[in-house]
């Protein structure tokens, strides 16, 4: 295990409050740059060697750099095992669902999300769409979750930070009716109870929200 602390590039109230989240998962010592993105920070050379893409969140952690959420979330969990976010690297059923879950986060859930805030004018073929159309993959979501209280079963693991997170941000937004799924109402509600998630609340409060 890497001995130095990572550091989180993070903007409050946007897509890094995930790696917070998950830095207050795992437990470790951990050291916050806040980039406004307002001001344009992410646009800054320094950052832009970090990340091309100018985007939070990054994470560096000794000479590792780490962009993209699911990648962050997943460095994380298997650089500090002893948290137990994430089943043991290698071949398994376990490791198999749990890495489905971390990439459907980003590849399914995040683009049929952004599809409902800015529908196109001429709609994509579900079939041709990596990641199909949202009522798919709300049905995936329901179909796992009505079984289950977390992704894996009954053990939370990393890619709950992501999902849960997404979730909750879709209820948020009205995207998700809490009335009617009420399996993915209270799985939102499960992840967010976690002391973890409230200390990343905590964080987040103290700074203004610039979106809302
Ligand atoms: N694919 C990235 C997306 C991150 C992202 O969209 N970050 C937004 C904040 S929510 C950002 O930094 N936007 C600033 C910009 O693009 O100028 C991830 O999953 O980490």
């Amino acid at each position: 295990m890497k001995q130095s602390k990572p550091v989180l590039h993070h903007a409050p109230h946007s897509r890094s409050q995930m790696s917070l989240c998950m830095l207050e998962e795992v437990g470790v010592d951990y050291d916050l740059r806040l980039i406004d993105l307002v001001k344009g920070e992410q646009k800054q050379s320094q950052f832009h060697e970090i990340n091309s893409m100018e985007k939070v969140p990054v994470l560096q952690h000794g000479d590792a750099t780490v962009c993209e959420t699911g990648a962050i979330l997943s460095y994380l969990a298997d650089a500090y095992p002893e948290a137990g976010l994430a089943p043991a690297p290698g071949a398994s059923r376990e490791r198999a669902e749990y890495l489905r879950w971390l990439f459907f986060g980003g590849n399914c859930i995040e683009p049929a999300a952004m599809e409902l805030f800015s529908p196109r004018k001429e709609p994509l073929n579900p079939g041709q769409a990596s990641w199909g159309d949202f009522p798919r993959v709300l049905q995936a979501l329901r179909e796992v979750l009505s079984e289950r209280d977390y992704l894996l079963g009954d053990k939370f693991c990393a890619a709950d930070v992501l999902v849960g997170n997404q979730v909750g941000f879709l209820i948020r937004f009205k995207s998700i009716d809490p009335a009617k799924e009420i399996a993915l109402a209270a799985y939102a509600e499960r992840c967010e109870s976690r002391s973890a998630w409230k200390r990343m609340r905590e964080h987040e409060a103290k700074h203004p929200n610039p979106w809302a």
